[in-house]
């Protein structure tokens, strides 16, 4: 393709020719036809303009490619597998910010088995990183539904979690290092993997979760897990959330081999069940709850000793084989694409502290159906975690009362409008619910320290006031 002579979306000739020399005419992408797929997340719900889609191969080119947007005042959008659900992956409506995308930075080492860890380009996707720790006899400690396209650079720029976190923790534990080009195109590079390292600021831990606003990530060294081949799998069906959460705590207590503790309720079940033509495994309940252990050992007995001293061995369905196995989870999996099918969602993802999880299901509930009557309210999450997903499917998108009063009935039970996917665009207006003043005085000291610009992905985290 070509972009000479043109002048688009704000972006001078010149400005193109100083990009086409960093990553060359094929990793410049402008036009509509070649900008869309980079314009419009995954939830369809943001979307805007850009005046270019920049593809770097590696971390000099961004680096040139930071300065130069430094330089000139230029916004820039760092995009992963855009996989996000807060919006912060695609450039703002009625921007004409350059987006980045990290796709090509794809290079993944070798397995290094005297540490357990391996170094990822930010481009490189969790299937491929899971695939290459389990030729090497490892976990990569990390699942999602989106593990095909999201990259270890969007898993770490949003502290992401998952179906593993109960055991494994989010990105933040699974990460030792980090290398980074700031908005002034330096770079930071830790990547020696010390489990500990006290030496000043931990710069990488600030990076991780922070969005694509202070720098961007374009190499990660991942701590991998000891391979857990043998599993145990089962889906309990409950009469109610409260039922399920004291379930899932005697659960947690009972099972050292505990991997996966995942909450599914009436409405998404049935839903999920329909979108993928599929017969429910055992009779659909309130609450069914699937319960994973892993080890290098069977850990069947262990899960069904824990499930028979409480009583539930009548209400429970093992996965008979690693079919069956894969067909529960494709249940729980499923329930984000089998949402977006049937509308456009109200999202909320958010952290509830463990034992006011199911108060806090019967008021959301309550609240939605008064906001938005007619609405559908799904509920399910990461138990194990206090991570539930609520999505509201029929209230009109620009219904902002639905929203302040989920987020606002989120911190009053003392939680996190965000567990996992971030503030993004869609929650910075919020973010006083749950961070004080002079806490977020501190993170825009240290936005403004390293991004004095401010070009690193505005209006996410802070708004556009930042
Ligand atoms: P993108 O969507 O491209 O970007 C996300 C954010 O990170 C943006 O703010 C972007 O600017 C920034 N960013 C991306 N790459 C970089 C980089 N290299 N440097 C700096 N900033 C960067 N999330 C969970 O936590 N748990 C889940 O269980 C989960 N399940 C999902 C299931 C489905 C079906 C879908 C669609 C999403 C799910 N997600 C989940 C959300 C999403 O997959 C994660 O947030 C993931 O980390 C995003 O990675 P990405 O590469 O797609 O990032
Ligand atoms: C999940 O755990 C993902 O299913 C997506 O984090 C949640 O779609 C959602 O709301
Ligand atoms: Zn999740």
């Amino acid at each position: 393709m070509t972009v000479s002579g043109s002048v688009l979306a704000g972006l001078s000739e010149a400005v193109i020719d100083e990009f086409t020399a960093i990553v060359g005419p094929a990793h410049v992408l402008v036009g509509e036809d070649l900008t869309a797929p980079f314009q419009t997340d995954w939830t369809r719900r943001w979307s805007g303009p850009c005046g270019a889609v920049l593809r770097p191969a590696d971390r000099d080119q961004v680096s040139r490619i930071l300065r130069a947007c430094h330089a000139r005042g230029l916004s820039v959008v760092p995009q992963g597998g855009n996989t996000g659900l807060v919006g912060g992956s695609v450039p703002r409506a009625g921007g004409s910010d350059i987006v980045l995308s990290l796709t090509r930075l794809d290079h993944l080492g070798e397995v290094d088995r005297t540490a357990g860890q391996v170094d990822a380009g930010a481009g490189v996707t969790l299937a491929r990183l899971q695939a290459a720790a389990a030729i090497a006899g490892y976990g990569a400690g990390m699942d999602l539904g989106a593990r095909d396209s999201a990259t270890v650079g969007g898993l770490a720029a949003c502290n992401a979690g998952g179906l593993r976190t109960v055991r494994d923790g989010t990105a933040r534990q699974r990460i030792t290092g980090i290398e980074a080009v700031l908005a002034d195109g330096s770079v930071i590079r830790r990547m020696s993997g010390l489990v500990k390292d006290t030496a000043g600021y931990d710069l990488p831990g600030l990076l991780i979760g922070s969005e694509g606003t202070l720098g961007v990530i374009t190499e990660v060294r991942w701590r991998l897990v000891p391979e857990r081949p043998a599993r145990a799998t089962a889906l309990v069906r409950l009469d109610s959330v409260t039922e399920a959460e004291s379930v899932a705590a005697a659960l947690r207590d009972a099972l050292p081999s505990l991997e996966l503790l995942e909450l599914m309720t009436e409405a998404g079940i049935a839903l999920t069940l329909e979108h993928l033509g599929a017969s429910a495994p055992l009779p659909v309940t309130a609450a069914w709850l699937l319960v994973e252990c892993a080890a290098r050992t069977s850990p069947a007995d262990e899960l069904i000793d824990a499930l028979e001293a409480l009583d539930l061995a009548e209400r429970t369905v093992m996965a008979p084989g690693a079919t069956g196995r894969r067909q529960m989870l494709r249940i729980r999996e499923s329930h984000t694409d089998a949402v977006s099918r049937a509308g456009t969602p109200h999202k909320f993802d958010v952290g509830i502290p463990i034992g006011r999880l199911a108060s806090f299901v019967e008021a959301a509930t309550a609240t939605s159906r008064r906001i938005a009557p007619g609405s559908q309210f799904i509920v399910w999450g990461h138990l194990g975690d206090g991570n539930l997903h609520v999505n509201v499917l029929g209230a009109p998108p620009d219904e902002e009362r639905l929203d302040a009063a989920m987020l606002a009935l989120t911190a009053a039970h003392d939680g996190t409008i965000s567990a996992e996917h971030g503030i993004g665009v869609h929650k910075p207006a919020y973010l006083s619910l749950v961070r004080s003043d002079a806490d977020r005085a501190a993170m825009a000291a240290i936005k403004a320290a390293l991004d004095p610009g401010g070009i690193l992905n505005p209006g996410v985290i802070f708004g556009t006031a930042a």
